[in-house]
């Protein structure tokens, strides 16, 4: 482990304490001038860290900054995915791609800490400013069809919306298909995307995309979606992001080894929003007024439209009409 990584643990273990250059030396078993620098590439990187003469370094209490060992301490099982964090991409889903053409295993996970192109559905961009989101892909290598991967989307919603509701202790709820809420605002978004093998007719791999607002940006969200995004937490909290990452893998992971069995439905079912709610259909570029009837099992949804006439629909988007 580099010496950045093992003083990384070592301030995190003694958050809020100012410990001496000598002392970390010799715990670390490195020079002063090593651990010197180690500290100016993690202020750097963003890590809150006060140096004193006489006294030392100490990383701040609230420092909320994703790492590796910060996301694995929280994991029950720490060898099921394999962590790679980085301060800026492109896209994570990107990224992850590129390790999955290159044969990567199911269960690499790419976090970022910031997206210069975050990518939503339909071209749409997602937007994921630095230091204040949580920006992450996971590799799957299912064996299914590809219309069962819709329930990859699904199942992480459950698991993203229940891990929200753990560490901030508020209520999360799904605006269909893939977005999560919170007083009626988005603060998650998901996107999946499958590579098919057309001979055997199946999924080659799929990319898990989630794209979470855990902070309100600085300089506040961009004017065209500032009506419609808010953020997990109203203020910075030591190790947020980190926990929020940990609980999102260790519920996927579980829904995703039971998949077959559907076992996130009534996760879904129960948090999803405007049932019986007079909506919007957009679909092919049409919009047509609805009412959302219900979610079957396979989290389609049941919509009635104005000439009484109803549908089962498993993809497009709904828009609330009336409050
Ligand atoms: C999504 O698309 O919401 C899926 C977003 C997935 C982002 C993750 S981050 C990790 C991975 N890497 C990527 O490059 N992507 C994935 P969609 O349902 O199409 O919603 C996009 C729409 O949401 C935009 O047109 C905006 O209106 C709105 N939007 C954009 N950025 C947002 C944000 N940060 N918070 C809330 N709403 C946002």
């Amino acid at each position: 482990m580099a010496v950045k990584d093992k003083l990384i643990e070592l301030f995190d273990s003694n958050r809020g304490k100012f410990l001496s250059g000598e002392e970390i030396a010799g715990t670390l078993g490195c020079s002063r001038n090593a651990v010197w620098k180690a500290v100016k590439t993690l202020q750097e990187n963003g890590y809150n860290i006060s140096a004193v003469t006489n006294k030392g370094y100490c990383l701040e209490e609230s420092t909320d900054i994703l790492f590796c060992s910060g996301i694995k301490k929280y994991l029950d099982d720490k060898n099921k995915f394999d962590i790679k964090i980085y301060k800026s991409l492109e896209s994570t889903n990107l990224t992850l791609r590129d390790f999955a053409n290159e044969g990567a295993k199911e269960g690499l996970v790419v976090i970022s800490g910031q997206q210069t192109k975050g990518r939503g559905r339909l071209g749409r961009p997602f937007f994921s400013p630095s230091d204040t989101g949580l920006y992450m892909s996971i590799l799957l290598r299912p064996e299914m069809v590809a219309g069962d991967a819709l329930k990859i989307t699904t199942a992480a919603a459950v698991a993203v919306a229940e891990a929200i509701e753990k560490v901030s202790g508020e209520k999360a709820e799904i605006k269909w298909v893939n977005d999560i809420y919170m007083s009626g605002k988005k603060v998650c978004g998901i996107l999946t995307e499958a590579s098919f093998n057309m001979e055997i007719g199946g999924l080659e791999y799929a990319v898990l995309g989630i794209g979470i607002n855990a902070y309100r940006p600085e300089e506040n969200f961009p004017e065209e979606i500032r009506s419609v995004a808010d953020a997990v937490f109203s203020e910075r909290k030591s190790d947020m992001r980190n926990r929020l990452a940990a609980e999102i893998l260790s519920g996927f992971g579980k829904y995703y080894d039971e998949l077959a069995k559907n076992t996130f439905y009534n996760g879904y079912k129960s948090r999803l929003m405007w049932i019986g709610e007079e909506i919007n259909v957009i679909h092919a570029g049409k919009t047509v007024p609805a009412t959302l009837l219900d979610c079957d099992k396979d989290c389609r949804i049941i919509v009635e439209y104005e000439n009484g006439e109803k549908e089962t629909i498993s993809s497009g988007e709904i828009s609330i009409r009336k409050r």
